[in-house]
C-alpha cells in the first residue's frame, strides 16, 4: 500500500510512504506504485507518529459531579469526591467509561496511553478491568498501566500489600504520592518502596511527584537519588512535579545536576495544574506547572499529559491534546517559532521515550506503519488552527477517519 504526498514531520518536501505487512517498507520522494498496489493520496497534508497520552487517569474518566462535585478545585477534594465514587465502581462501569475514553482519544489521533489505576481499593476492580482492556484494545490502542496509590502507600491500609498485588497482576508501571502520605518520612519510605519494587520486577516507574504548592515538598530529590543508585535511570518519570515551580532558584541550580544524571523524564499536565493549583494564593497566582522550560534547555526529556477528562479533578475533556500543547506553550512562555512548530514532540517522541517504546515508535523503515495525518502542513498551522486529525493508521489500516468542516463566509 503507498500512501502518497505527504510532509512528514514538518519536511519542506512531500514524500510517499509504502506499507508492507504492517510496516513502513520505504518512505521516500515520489515512490512508483508496484503493479497492483493500493494508491491513496493524503494530499499534501502533515504526517506525525501517532500522538501519544503520556498521563491520564483511565479510572475516574468521565465521573465528574458523581456523586458530588469538586466545589474548591483542589487535588485534595478531587480525591476525596474519588473516594466516594470509588464505593460504586464494577467491572462493567470501568469498562464503558474506558472504551468510549479510547474511542475519544483514537478520533483525534491518538494511539498510546500510559494510564494511572487507584490502587487504594482492597477489592483493585479498575485495575482488573484495566488489564483486561489492555489486551482487548491492543491492536487499536497501546495502554500503559501504573499501579498508583492514590491514597498513599503508607498512608492507606495495607498500602504496600496492594501494590505488590497490581504488580502481579500485571502492572506497567510502579507509582507513588509522597506529597499525599501523612509524613515527609512515610514520603521517603515509599518512594523507597516504589522504586525497589520496580527495580525487582523490572517495571517502569511514575510517580505522582509533589503535586502541591508547597515549596518543602521534595519528594523529586529522593525520586532521581534512587534512580541513578539502582540504574533505573529513564525508566522512570516524575509527574506533575509542581512543588518545582515555587522552588527556590538556588535549590534547583542544585536539584538539576541530580536531575541530569539520573536521566528520569518528567510529564507536565498544564491544564489540569493550572485548574489545581495555586488554589491557596490571593495575588499573585502561581501558574502550577514544573518548569518545562528549564528542563527542556537542559536536556531533560519533558512530555505533556491530559491527566483527566471530565472527572474530579478537571471537568473537561474531550480526548484531543491539542489544548495540552496549546495552553502548556503559552504557560510555560515556548512561544518562539521552533517551539510551537517542534511542540508536537510534547505529545509524541518525548512521550515515546518516557513510555519506553523503543523501536515500535517512529517513522521510519522497517517500525510499524503508525502515523497520523493533519489538516495542515506543518504543526505550527496546526497548532494556531486546531486542525483535525484526518486520518489516523496503524499497522497500515486506518483505524480513525474525521471529514474537515466547511465554513462559508457570506459576505
Ligand atoms: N490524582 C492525583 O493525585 N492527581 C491528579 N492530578 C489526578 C488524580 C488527576
Ligand atoms: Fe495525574
Amino acid at each position: 500500500m503507498l500512501f502518497r504526498n505527504a510532509y512528514i514531520e514538518n519536511a519542506k518536501e512531500l514524500a510517499d510512504l509504502r506499507v508492507e505487512n504492517g510496516r513502513f517498507a520505504a518512505i521516500a520522494p515520489s515512490l512508483a506504485p508496484q503493479p497492483g498496489e493500493e494508491v491513496i493520496d493524503l494530499g499534501g497534508k502533515l504526517v506525525l507518529p501517532p500522538f501519544i497520552e503520556s498521563h491520564v487517569h483511565l479510572d475516574t474518566c468521565l465521573t465528574a459531579g458523581d456523586p458530588v462535585w469538586n466545589m474548591s478545585g483542589t487535588l485534595f477534594e478531587g480525591i476525596e469526591c474519588w473516594s466516594k465514587r470509588k464505593d460504586k465502581l464494577s467491572r462493567q462501569d470501568v469498562r464503558e467509561r474506558v472504551q468510549r475514553c479510547v474511542r475519544l482519544y483514537a478520533a483525534n489521533g491518538v494511539q498510546f496511553i500510559r494510564t494511572h489505576v487507584d490502587v487504594t481499593d482492597p477489592k483493585l476492580t479498575a485495575m482488573r478491568a484495566l488489564i483486561e482492556l489492555r489486551e482487548e484494545l491492543r491492536d487499536v490502542m497501546e495502554i500503559q498501566i501504573v499501579a498508583f496509590p492514590q491514597e498513599g502507600i503508607l498512608s492507606y491500609p495495607n498500602g504496600k500489600q496492594l501494590m505488590i498485588d497490581a504488580v502481579n497482576m500485571g502492572a506497567d508501571a510502579v507509582g507513588a504520592i509522597p506529597h499525599f502520605e501523612f509524613t515527609r518520612e512515610y514520603s521517603v519510605e515509599s518512594l523507597n518502596f516504589a522504586l525497589e519494587l520496580a527495580a525487582k520486577h523490572d517495571k517502569l516507574v511514575d510517580v505522582h511527584c509533589d503535586e502541591i504548592d508547597d515549596e518543602a515538598s521534595r519528594g523529586l530529590e529522593t525520586v532521581a537519588a534512587r534512580a541513578l543508585e539502582l540504574g533505573l535511570y529513564d525508566k522512570v518519570t516524575a509527574s506533575h512535579t509542581t512543588a518545582m515551580h515555587s522552588y527556590n532558584n538556588a535549590y534547583v541550580l542544585r536539584l538539576m545536576r541530580l536531575l541530569k544524571m539520573s536521566r528520569i523524564n518528567f510529564v507536565a499536565n498544564p491544564l489540569v495544574n493550572t485548574h489545581l493549583q495555586g488554589r491557596m494564593d490571593t495575588y499573585p497566582k502561581r501558574r502550577g506547572v514544573t518548569r518545562v522550560k528549564e528542563l527542556t534547555a537542559e536536556g531533560i526529556n519533558v512530555s505533556f499529559g491530559h491527566d483527566d477528562i471530565f472527572d474530579p479533578w478537571y471537568p473537561m475533556g474531550n480526548g484531543s491534546l491539542r489544548d495540552v500543547v496549546f495552553v502548556g506553550l503559552n504557560v510555560c512562555q515556548m512561544m518562539g517559532y521552533e517551539d510551537i512548530m517542534n511542540s508536537y514532540r510534547f505529545i509524541s517522541t518525548n512521550a515515546a521515550k518516557t513510555l519506553h517504546l523503543c523501536d515500535r515508535y517512529g517513522i521510519a523503515a522497517g517500525r510499524p506503519a503508525n502515523f497520523i495525518v493533519l489538516d495542515a502542513q506543518n504543526y505550527y498551522d496546526a497548532l494556531n488552527k486546531n486542525a483535525p486529525v484526518l486520518r489516523s493508521v496503524r499497522a497500515g489500516r486506518t483505524i480513525a477517519e474525521t471529514k474537515p468542516a466547511q465554513t462559508e463566509i457570506r459576505f
